[in-house]
């Protein structure tokens, strides 16, 4: 063995010292209610116990060797459990890394506070470097993927997701950041250099695609602003950049809200994609959006806000408020006067500010931003109109002005509208009847009223963005990040929480199911023989229970045909899926069935996700699955004198009215099947639900995915904390868990022969000649002289595999002989001094 030089000797020898004392007992990880898991040792495997904790072999886990401690990829781990990832994520957090990752995943945990972890410097940092080169970092992940993009010419996809609060959006952020400051490098227009100019204006068609992008890389060092509104105050970004990073804003002040978990919560999903021209430089954008939450523009909890616009537009210009009719303050609106009005930390003028600004940035003309506001302050009109009962239980508008107020903006005729809501007109049988609300219909019909404009819009607005920024190429290739909420188990889970954990249910089929293609791809590139199961098709089952429609039923298509039975109830739907599934002689064919169970007292089902049971409530589902709006409203609406009001409601202009049904004034479900559907027009939130997230699927199908795992470390928003149990429960939930499952079903732990022989030779003396030998042939005479049982390694073509905890082992006798070396050393030392 070659003699240590007196720095790394002293390394090594801290490192023996500690791993001999570690290897003085058994530890291991104890499970704690409170902490999640506390160090300990086994004393005794059976007998008294004294005052020491009595756990059950099986609930303990083993601990990793030191040399372990805050490795910066969880897979490197030689003992994959539960107690050991959470607790590298711990010793990582509290020394500042945020970011680690996990096989395929990188964990993100917020720190709630700002780091210095996004200068321009580092940008450089991780600019053309390859994982393995820098400490984990989103910055790599938006790397990898541009490098990717040009290297294979593939469209790639990040993945982030998380819970509430946990940093999706930020994340999303950061990516569009980098993208746009590396993509702005490349660009010939946007340089100012010379050199810069003068090298990247050759002509590259004759360059193969990756030549135009290193081409980029080589020329970044030249870069030394910041990213994001730095680059922008510099006019180092182009116009198109400063309007992607501009959609940002906007989308917020829309979509997003004050919440209890989180002051900016988005409210929505999204899916942004951000092209490139061959050359790198980007090309355009594109917006995706799922599921906006736009019941809290009529209601929320006392401790949160409504969408941020509203407070802006509140904070806004005297001017636009006087022709929008907006007299007084926050506290005068139905809407908004029932909860929360102000944000800690965030002054709502100074974000009107920016928001116009961004309006104008990506181009919208103080007309269309008109519009967009003229939204906002009829939803707050709609809130203000009284309504009362005569005394035979009709509604009535005592004071007319209010809905003149809102008829005045939405451009719409006072009498046809106050009609609308109080006795629209129904076809009884052949007969056209008014038929009276009653005061608590009129008002439900005024909110989801106001829930369809605002959303309606919203789409609009989006519509719009992509207008600006989408510049479809068949050149161009993309990268989409996906910021959507992660799998949701709340006390009370509702419709809401199904189609989020459907959601994710698919994601993780479709992580799953990428893994294990790379895994099969690796081991086959490696010549390994291995039995494979394909761990995405385990999740299909519970995928099949919810969206199976067609010759088998699943939850959702149920849930469908229960919205156009006459009579039908959440109860009957309810049983309805009991039916289906629970008992002898129900649907046993049907792939799903084990994944369901009834609940034992309230009206629900449980659903065993691959994250956990959960347990849904049905209350309400008919009514948020057939989201109803009267169409005398929407035909009211249609006909509209404004241009954009009438826009949005387009779908119902044509549309006859409908029969009356049991469940009340017309609307399509109460139709019957007999009314042929519009294209595009009446769809159930589960038909649209379903039919966008398809479409997702199939584009994320089309890309290299990527995945990060954000994480909220404490619920009270502090930084430096850290609550074992909560991240715990995130890292289930998030898939991380499940993917070092899947990791363990094979080799999980693998080195490069020389690695390998570096490492562990010093345990094999004496059996590798000097001189010249094969590392394949190294490493099949290490591992005989070890005596590892031929089931917990494989030896392939560049790189040897081994079963988790393995290493350990290894590392253990290494490590003591080690320390018997060095102390033999030191002994020798001190005779001679
Ligand atoms: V929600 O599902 O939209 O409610 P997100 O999107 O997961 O949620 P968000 O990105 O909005 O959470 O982060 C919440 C807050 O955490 C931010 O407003 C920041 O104050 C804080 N945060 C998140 N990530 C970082 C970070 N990398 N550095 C500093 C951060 N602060
Ligand atoms: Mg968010």
């Amino acid at each position: 063995m070659p003699a240590p030089r007196p720095s790394e000797s002293a390394e090594a020898a801290r490192a023996a010292a500690q791993q001999a004392e570690f290897n003085e007992k058994k530890w291991v990880w104890v499970p704690d209610e409170k902490d999640g898991y506390l160090a300990g040792w086994v004393s005794k495997e059976e007998g008294d116990f004294g005052e020491f904790r009595t756990v059950p072999l099986y609930a303990l886990s083993k601990m990793n060797p030191p040399k372990f401690d805050r490795v910066e990829d969880i897979a490197d781990l030689t003992f994959l459990n539960e107690a050991s990832v959470v607790n590298n994520l711990r010793l990582r957090f509290g020394s500042g890394a945020i970011y680690t990752y996990s096989g395929l995943f990188l964990v993100a945990i917020n720190p709630y506070q700002t780091l210095p972890l996004y200068s321009d410097a580092i940008i450089q940092q991780y600019r053309n470097k390859r994982r393995d080169e820098n400490p984990p970092h989103i910055f790599a992940v938006a790397e990898r993927a541009w490098v990717n993009m040009g290297e294979e010419r593939e469209n790639q996809s990040i993945l982030i997701t998380g819970e509430s609060g946990a940093g999706k959006t930020e994340s999303t952020k950061k990516v569009i950041q980098y993208l746009a400051a590396i993509a702005t490098d490349v660009h010939p227009s946007h340089s100012r250099s010379p050199t810069i100019v003068s090298t990247t204006t050759m002509p590259n068609s004759g360059l193969p695609r990756s030549d135009s992008f290193r081409r980029g890389h080589a020329l970044s060092s030249s870069v030394s602003s910041g990213i994001g509104s730095h680059l922008t105050a510099r006019g180092r970004l182009g116009l198109l950049e400063r309007q992607i990073l501009q959609a940002n804003p906007i989308l917020e002040a829309f979509g997003n809200a004050q919440t209890q978990r989180n002051n900016n919560s988005s409210r929505f999903g999204k899916f942004v994609r951000i092209t490139f021209a061959p050359d790198g430089s980007i090309a355009g954008a594109n917006i995706d959006w799922y599921l906006l939450e736009k019941s809290r523009v009529v209601f929320r909890s006392e401790a949160e806000r409504s969408f941020h616009v509203f407070y802006q537009l509140m904070a806004g210009s005297g001017a636009l408020k006087e022709s929008l009719l907006l007299g007084g303050g926050i506290e005068d609106y139905e809407y908004l006067n029932k909860s929360r009005r102000e944000v800690d930390g965030v002054d709502d003028k100074e974000e009107w500010s920016a928001l116009k600004g961004a309006l104008d940035t990506v181009g919208f003309t103080p007309a269309e931003q008109f519009d967009l506001f003229r939204i906002v302050a009829a939803i707050l009109h709609i809130g203000n109109i009284t309504i009362t009962s005569t005394r035979a239980d009709d509604a009535v508008m005592p004071d007319p002005s209010q809905a003149e107020r809102v008829c005045h903006l939405l451009g719409i005729p006072v009498p046809e509208f106050t009609r609308a809501v109080l006795r629209p007109r129904t076809l009884a049988g052949r007969e056209w009847v008014s038929q009276a609300r009653t005061k608590q219909q009129a008002i439900v019909e005024l909110g989801a009223l106001c829930k369809t404009l605002y959303e309606k819009s919203f789409g609009a607005l989006v519509d719009k963005i992509n207008l600006a920024l989408d510049r479809p190429s068949s050149k161009s290739t993309f990268i989409g990040v996906l910021d959507i909420a992660g799998f949701e188990i709340f006390e009370i889970n509702a419709y809401e929480q199904l189609l989020i954990n459907y959601t994710n249910e698919k994601l993780q089929q479709f992580f799953n199911h990428h893994m294990f293609v790379l895994e099969q791809e690796e081991y086959a590139r490696e010549g390994i023989k291995w039995e494979y199961v394909n761990f995405g098709l385990d999740l299909q089952p519970t995928i099949d229970l919810i969206e199976a429609s067609g010759s088998v039923i699943g939850i959702l298509s149920c849930l469908d045909e229960e919205c156009i039975m006459p009579r039908a109830t959440d109860l009957t739907f309810t049983n309805k899926l009991h039916g289906l599934w629970v008992g002898q002689d129900t649907e046993p064919r049907h792939p799903g069935r084990d994944k369901y169970e009834p609940t034992r007292f309230d009206q629900g089902f449980i659903i065993q996700h691959y994250a956990a049971k959960v347990e849904y409530r049905t209350d309400g589902w008919l009514e948020k699955n057939k989201d109803p709006l009267n169409d005398n409203l929407t035909r009211v609406l249609a006909a509209s004198s404004d241009r954009y009001v009438a826009s949005l409601f387009a779908e119902y202009a044509e549309a006859p009215a409908t029969p009356v049904g049991p469940g009340g004034a017309g609307n399509i479900f109460t139709a019957g099947k007999k009314r042929a559907m519009k294209k595009g027009a009446f769809r159930t939130v589960a038909q649209r639900h379903k039919e966008q997230l398809s479409s997702l699927m199939s584009q994320l199908q089309a890309t290299q995915p990527h995945f990060v795992r954000c994480i909220v470390p404490n619920s009270n928003k502090k930084p430096g904390r850290v609550d074992i149990p909560l991240v715990l429960d995130q890292l289930r939930c998030n898939g991380v868990l499940e993917g070092i499952r899947i990791a363990r079903l094979g080799y999980p732990n693998r080195l490069p022969f020389v690695e390998f022989r570096q490492r562990y030779e010093v345990l094999t003396p004496g059996i590798i000649p000097r001189g010249y030998m094969d590392g394949r042939e190294a490493c099949r005479r290490m591992v005989k002289s070890l005596e590892l049982d031929e089931a917990i390694y494989k030896i392939g073509t560049s790189k040897i595999f081994f079963k988790a905890g393995v290493l350990a082992e290894l590392e253990e006798r290494r490590d003591m002989l080690l320390f018997e070396i060095f102390s033999r050393l030191q002994a020798i030392a001190r005779m001679w001094t």
